[in-house]
């Protein structure tokens, strides 16, 4: 296993809009976050992940691209861009931009030039097509084929309708990926999250899906096309070979048994696979949002499959929450009762695996869902459309508010709680976003005033992890498969010899019942008191005696 900064770092995902406002319109930008550089150094993270901030009518705020080498109008222009990379660099951290290829904007220079006629040199930048060939859907409800006026034909979008898929059986529409990704890469960038990698390859016969059944069509139909190995070795041949970066695909639709296949390091494609079937696993027969609950064996499954298909020639990206969904201490922990100590038991677990971490904005200080009284409080086009669709159907719509509350994007996506003054410290306007209204206990400004908060056993877990490098590089052997309270597994290598023990439950449990724990000394616990009981959600790591 060759050992690479980017095996050995941690990334830190910042959804722009909702990070930090530095002039007062009430949306998050870059002089907002260069504000907050000082802040991340602190913490102790290695690379900034900056979800999209090229300019973008936010349909589906910045994963909607309308020029990928400039600057989205409310976040700012490119010399703010060029001191935030600078004041990243000079913090001796690294910078990873979103690259969005499988779609467009509809805004975008090369749809509107696409869509005048069958003979313009950009048509066959994208999917057009006399009738819908199938019955595809989109993940935003409603057919995934668009019928054009001016176009006068149907174009695909597996997305927004603002969102034209892009074709990448066009060799000139993967040049201009690549000329952009030689843009930002030129300017310093160090790497890329890569948006639903997994679709750029069309099954260019469009079977039809089970329109009962969408996340089988996403695994089956739209997800690892025909090229797309093809398409990823030559995006690393024409560009990442030719810089010191790092490459992370946004997983959908692949299973561990198709994930070496992006990140084996002999096939030159990724560098690492952004998995999150553990994120999806609560999907009920109606997808999203027909939520069912979830199991911990089949969550300790995953992440167990992952690491075995994956890290001996590959390498993973670990996440427990992001901008699409839930916060991790409401869907995996217990933010009632037991928010401090859940929420920390759950970064020593995103900490201590193999992989690259990715902690998501607030994540650090235990920021929740929120829960909007109404529908139409919520800005996601995900749930404007699906509210129009179940309105237009007579569903039930009390049923959708309940299940958006517990499973929709907004829940991460409310501004940055910063402090307890006004709007939370994150703009001196009227926030894009309403904030949750528990920013006055759960903030910033409380957490680094308060030596046992969530934050500072983050970085807590941070230094152990950069000063143990067998949390990094070491084997992953799962115990108590079956459990349905606890997670433990070890993490051992010529270095070191770790086992955490995880509790995901109100329950208590005596130590003494885990056997694998003799000839081990707990060195670490998100209580602090540890005896010999393991207590409602601790979590606790191990290091083996040292023998005679
Ligand atoms: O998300 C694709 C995806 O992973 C889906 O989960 C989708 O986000 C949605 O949650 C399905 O319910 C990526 C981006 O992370 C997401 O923000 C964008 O909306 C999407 O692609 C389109 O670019
Ligand atoms: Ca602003």
């Amino acid at each position: 296993m060759k050992k690479k900064w980017w095996k050995e770092s941690v990334i830190y995902q910042i959804y722009p809009r909702s990070f930090k406002d530095s002039n007062g319109d009430g949306i998050g930008d870059l002089r907002g976050i260069i504000e907050k550089l000082d802040y991340l150094q602190w913490l102790g993270i290695d690379v900034i992940w900056i979800s999209p901030i090229f300019k973008s009518p936010n349909d589906d705020n910045g994963y909607d691209v309308s020029d990928y080498c400039d600057i989205m109008l409310e976040f700012g222009n490119m010399n703010d861009f060029d001191e935030l990379l600078k004041g990243i660099h000079q913090r001796g951290m690294k910078m990873m931009l979103d690259l969005v290829p499988n779609h467009s904007s509809d805004e975008h220079y090369w749809f509107q030039e696409s869509r005048k006629s069958k003979d313009n040199p950009y048509r066959d930048y994208y999917i057009w097509r006399d009738h819908p060939p199938s019955n595809w859907a989109s993940f935003f409800s409603g057919s995934a084929w668009e019928y054009d006026e001016v176009a006068k034909a149907y174009y695909l979008h597996l997305f927004s309708k603002k969102q034209p898929d892009l074709n990448w059986e066009n060799p000139k529409v993967r040049q201009e990926i690549y000329d952009v990704m030689h843009f930002w890469f030129k300017k310093g960038v160090d790497g890329f999250r890569i948006d639903v990698l997994p679709f750029i390859s069309k099954r260019l016969d469009f079977p039809n899906i089970n329109p009962q059944n969408f996340a089988q069509a996403v695994d089956e139909v739209y997800a690892n096309g025909p090229r797309l190995h093809e398409f990823l070795q030559e995006m690393y041949r024409e560009v990442a070979s030719k810089y010191d970066v790092m490459t992370m695909g946004e997983g959908i639709g692949v299973k561990a048994h198709q994930a070496l296949d992006y990140v084996d390091e002999d096939r030159k494609e990724l560098n690492l696979l952004y998995h999150f079937e553990h994120v999806t696993m609560n999907y009920g027969e109606g997808g999203k949002y027909d939520p069912v609950p979830w199991k911990l064996s089949t969550f300790k499954q995953i992440f167990k499959d992952f690491d075995t298909a994956v890290s001996n020639k590959g390498w993973i990206a670990l996440t427990l929450d992001n901008h699409d969904f839930p916060r991790m201490v409401s869907r995996f922990g217990n933010d009632k009762e037991y928010r401090m100590e859940s929420a920390k038991m759950l970064a020593m677990l995103l900490l201590t695996l193999r992989g690259c971490p990715c902690i998501y904005q607030g994540s650090e200080i235990g920021m929740t869902n929120v829960k909007f009284d109404s529908l139409d409080e919520y800005d996601d086009i995900e749930v404007k459309n699906i509210h129009k669709e179940w309105k237009k159907e007579g569903k039930n719509l009390k049923q959708l508010l309940k299940a958006v509350q517990e499973q929709g994007r907004d829940n991460a996506r409310t501004p940055m709680q910063w402090d307890n003054t006004n709007n939370a410290g994150f703009t001196k306007g009227n926030p894009w976003l309403p904030i949750n209204p528990n920013y006055t206990k759960i903030n910033v400004q409380e957490a680094l005033e308060d030596n046992n908060s969530i934050f500072y056993f983050y970085k807590q877990l941070l230094q152990f992890r950069k000063a143990n490098k067998t949390l990094v590089y070491g084997n992953f052997e799962l115990f108590l498969a079956d459990s349905e309270q606890i997670f433990a597994y070890k993490r051992q290598d010529d270095q070191g010899n770790f086992i955490i023990i995880l509790n995901f439950s109100n329950q208590q449990f005596p130590i003494a019942d885990f056997s694998f724990l003799n000839n081990y000394k707990c060195i670490l616990s998100n209580y602090y008191i540890n005896n010999d009981i393991l207590k409602e959600w601790e979590g606790r790591v191990y290091v083996q005696k040292h023998k005679h």
